[in-house]
């Protein structure tokens, strides 16, 4: 009761412009040009779908247009990760012509992230799928209209090494250099539990079986790429295969799923907009791995709730300012890329949809979008002060190397406080002679639908532009920004040369 009484003021006060009452706070944040941060590369972003979605070649294939609209609408170049627990169940069919029929080709889409589920849920036997040429022929063509690269999850959970390589020929002579990577296997620190291994199953027989995978392909693909280890969330299992594995792996994956199960009442949206014990500690692996290796760590699945998402929580507006935060984050903490997992109607997919029935931009579509906007390049230092203020604000600046020239800085801030408006000075660090801002916001954090960024939605095919951003006054190289509760904001600024 005492919540909603004060979620619906903030909100009254939002719609009046008087965000200024008890509800609000001022906070500064610094940003210095001139000290670099960690590269943000311009294949950072990325989404994340089922092997079992190549059991339609229809999906992944130039002709559906639609999805590859959304899809590049994110960035002129990204990674497309096609894994998944159904990865261990998808069998390479070279001789294979015959193809399920339309309709029950699409029944099968809609319900890929289910069948995906049924491994973890032992809810009964995983879906079999078939993967074919033809669609390893269209995932190439689907590829190439997108501009992204591809990560290939191989079957190692049920499947031969001989088989898998059979496979992974095919895949890189069909991909070529778009082939970013193979991964053997999905979360192999859970084969323990999800009937794939016995109980006991540990590092030691996983990094024979990897091994021993990895020779049989390399023996038939001698330039095949490799990441790995793909694991849940297992530092246990990340590090020691950074160490052994740091010079037969191109990069290195984990996944992270930051709530779940969905059945449980306390994840909830304002769970998670806190900050994640559990994806401090993937960090902190990652750290590990990039002083044991000197590998690059890419977050290759990921999404707010595992178990196919949680409705109410993770296609919400909610999930828009907690995926673009993650995305900084990630990329704060030395990550160089992540892949945001769905596919199908699941309440996590960042696109939703079939081919059939067309597809839809989600809450979290948004965050990636307001992520594209601000554009790769490198972090800038980005110090706020009086942040006990508003814990659950978070800023970030960036400077993109091609805008460098024209002199563009960009700042990023994530008002994730519920209740609390921030009222915002920014110090740019450099003599900006304009400020422009480009607000991400909806109604309110449980939105589904209302989802603006820039006053727009986005429509058909992913099309999207502003249709209002605010001019911001500068003085003596300051600018300030209201921020209503649960919103976000692109500040750019343009420096004077
Ligand atoms: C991950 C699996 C993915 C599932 C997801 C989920 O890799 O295939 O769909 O969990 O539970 O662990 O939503």
């Amino acid at each position: 009761m005492r919540n909603s009484a004060l979620a619906s003021g903030a909100a009254l006060y939002r719609n009046i412009g008087l965000a200024q009452a008890a509800s609000s706070v001022s906070l500064r944040l610094k940003l210095d040009p001139h000290k670099r941060g960690n590269p943000i590369p311009a294949d950072f972003t990325g989404l994340s779908y089922e092997t079992s979605q190549l059991s339609d070649p229809d999906f992944f294939s130039p002709d559906n247009t639609e999805l590859v609209g959304f899809i590049r609408r994110l960035g002129k170049s990204g990674v497309l990760r096609v894994g998944g627990n159904s990865s261990e169940y998808a069998h390479w069919s070279p001789e294979s012509a015959a193809q399920a029929g339309a309709a029950e080709r699409e029944e099968d889409q809609a319900d890929v992230l289910q069948q995906a589920l049924r491994v973890d849920l032992h809810r009964g036997p995983a879906k079999q799928t078939r993967t074919t040429p033809q669609a390893v022929r269209n995932l190439r063509g689907f590829i190439d209209a997108t501009g992204w690269k591809l990560i290939y999850g191989l079957n190692m959970g049920t499947g031969t090494a001989e088989t898998a390589a059979a496979e992974a020929d095919f895949v890189m002579r069909t991909m070529g250099d778009k082939l970013v990577a193979f991964q053997l296997c999905n979360e192999p620190d859970l084969f323990y539990r999800n009937t794939l291994r016995t109980a006991g199953y540990d590092f030691a027989q996983f990094a024979r079986e990897w091994q021993h995978f990895y020779d049989v392909i390399r023996q038939k693909v001698p330039h095949a790429p490799f990441a790995g280890p793909d694991t849940a969330f297992n530092n246990e299992w990340l590090v020691p295969f950074a160490k052994q594995f740091k010079d037969e792996a191109a990069f290195l994956s984990q996944h992270y799923y930051a709530e779940g199960p969905p059945t449980d009442p306390s994840m909830t949206i304002e769970r998670l907009l806190r900050p994640s014990p559990g994806l401090a500690r993937e960090f902190e692996g990652m750290a590990q791995t990039k002083q044991d290796s000197g590998l690059p760590f890419r977050l290759a699945e990921t999404n707010s709730c595992y178990q196919g998402g949680k409705r109410g929580v993770s296609d919400t507006f909610g999930s828009a300012l907690w995926g673009a935060d993650l995305m900084y984050q990630l990329a704060t903490a030395g990550g160089v890329g992540i892949n945001f997992h769905g596919g199908g109607y699941g309440w996590y997919t960042p696109i939703a949809g079939t081919v059939a029935s067309g597809f839809t931009a989600r809450p979290l579509y948004y965050g990636m979008l307001l992520f594209a906007e601000a554009g790769p390049g490198h972090l800038i230092d980005a110090s706020l002060d009086n942040q006990q203020g508003a814990p659950l604000l978070t800023a970030y600046g960036v400077l993109n190397d091609a805008a460098e020239a024209s002199g563009t800085i960009k700042a990023l801030v994530f008002n994730k406080e519920a209740d609390l408006a921030v009222h915002l000075t920014i110090d740019i660090g450099a003599p900006a002679t304009q400020a422009r801002a480009l607000r991400l916001t909806a109604p309110r954090l449980d939105d589904t639908q209302d989802v603006t960024l820039g006053a727009n939605p986005v429509g058909a095919s992913g099309t999207w532009q502003a249709a209002h951003e605010e001019t911001l006054a500068v003085h003596d190289e300051t600018t300030a920004i209201e921020l209503p509760a649960g919103s976000a904001a692109l500040v750019s600024f343009h420096i004077g040369r």
